[in-house]
């Protein structure tokens, strides 16, 4: 299992490499992370976008970007339609999102006939390491699907377990979140949801992950909270994905974890034919640079049986 992103980063490098196509590239940090990944020899990329404008956000950071591929492009629509084109040509592996807004990026991700649709429920997935806990933390989603209902849920579940086993060949333990751990079906319809996604893995109807909740966040990653709340669960303070109730806990999951926690961060919307990079605007380059390498990651090892 890696448990930490310098172990996804180490089962990367010298593997072949595969290529990124971004849309939009003319942004600082994004040239940025595509330095640092080039250098360490992670991945190829194609910038789609406005070339000048790309040279130029290249020499503010005194990055040569005219050594890249560049694909010519007027309009932030155009670079989201061109870039997608090139993973749908198999001229690229992976999908990265510049400065195109998200929404314009998804709705293109999304389009019936020119879009990278699987047949799946595409939902974002983050990845935090903190020193705060013993291994990397999985999370969704706190980017894609807004409120989702429990069949949505059920689906951004085992997303989130297919990507978690493609990188580690083990099954994770996922804990649902709500604010309490107790099942409130009245006021807190999301410890509903929770306890009856349990019982379906319980029974089978989820697979390869061992499921569990609802669980409050403390008790999903504190075995001490556990032990006081009486709460007796092998995933209890143990846990490798947590599933938040909907975009909005997710998203201040997400920032909180980033801006006041100090995580170490990477994000990506999984489900689609390919692996999307897809970090906010304000997100670091180091951010963007791990969204990279779990993108890669995801593409090159593969679950076990
Ligand atoms: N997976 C697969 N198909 C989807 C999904 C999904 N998650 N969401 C919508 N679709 C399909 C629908 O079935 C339909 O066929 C088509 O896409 C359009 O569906 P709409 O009309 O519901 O979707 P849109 O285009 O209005 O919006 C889709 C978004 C993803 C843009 C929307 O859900 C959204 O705005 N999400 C939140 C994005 C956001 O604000 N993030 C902020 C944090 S960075």
């Amino acid at each position: 299992m890696l448990n930490t992103f310098e172990e996804i980063l180490a089962a990367v490098r010298g593997k072949a490499k595969k290529t990124i196509a971004i849309a939009m590239a003319e942004d600082e940090d994004v040239l940025s992370a595509v330095s640092m990944a080039s250098a360490a020899g992670l991945a190829d990329f194609v910038l789609v976008g406005d070339k000048q404008q790309i040279i130029a956000c290249g020499s503010r950071q005194g990055i040569d970007a005219e050594k890249y591929d560049i694909v010519q492009s007027d309009s932030e629509q155009q670079s989201v339609v061109r870039a997608i084109q090139l993973v749908r040509e198999h001229l690229a592996d992976a999908l990265m999102k510049g400065k195109c807004t998200t929404a314009t990026l998804l709705k293109g991700v999304l389009h019936k006939e020119h879009g990278l649709r699987s047949g799946n429920l595409l939902c974002h997935l983050a990845v935090f390491e903190t020193v705060h806990y013993h291994k990397l933390i999985y999370m969704t989603d706190a980017a894609m699907n807004i409120a989702p209902d429990l069949q949505q849920k059920v689906m951004i579940l085992e997303n989130a377990v297919t990507f978690f086993r493609a990188i580690n060949g083990t099954d994770p333990k996922v804990a649902l979140i709500a604010a309490i751990e107790k099942v409130n079906p009245d006021a807190m319809l999301c410890t509903e949801h929770a306890a009856i996604i349990a019982q379906m893995a319980q029974r089978g109807q989820i697979r390869h992950a061992m499921v569990d909740g609802p669980f409050a966040v403390d008790n999903a990653v504190s075995a001490k909270s556990c032990a006081v709340k009486g709460i007796d669960s092998p995933i209890g303070g143990d846990a490798d994905i947590l599933v938040l109730p909907d975009i909005e806990a997710a998203n201040v999951f997400y920032k909180t974890m980033t801006y006041l926690g100090g995580s170490k961060t990477a994000g990506l919307i999984i489900g689609a034919q390919v692996p999307i990079v897809l970090t906010s605007r304000a997100d670091s380059d180091e951010t963007k640079f791990l969204s990279i390498a779990l993108a890669l990651a995801a593409s090159i090892r593969r679950p076990t049986a």
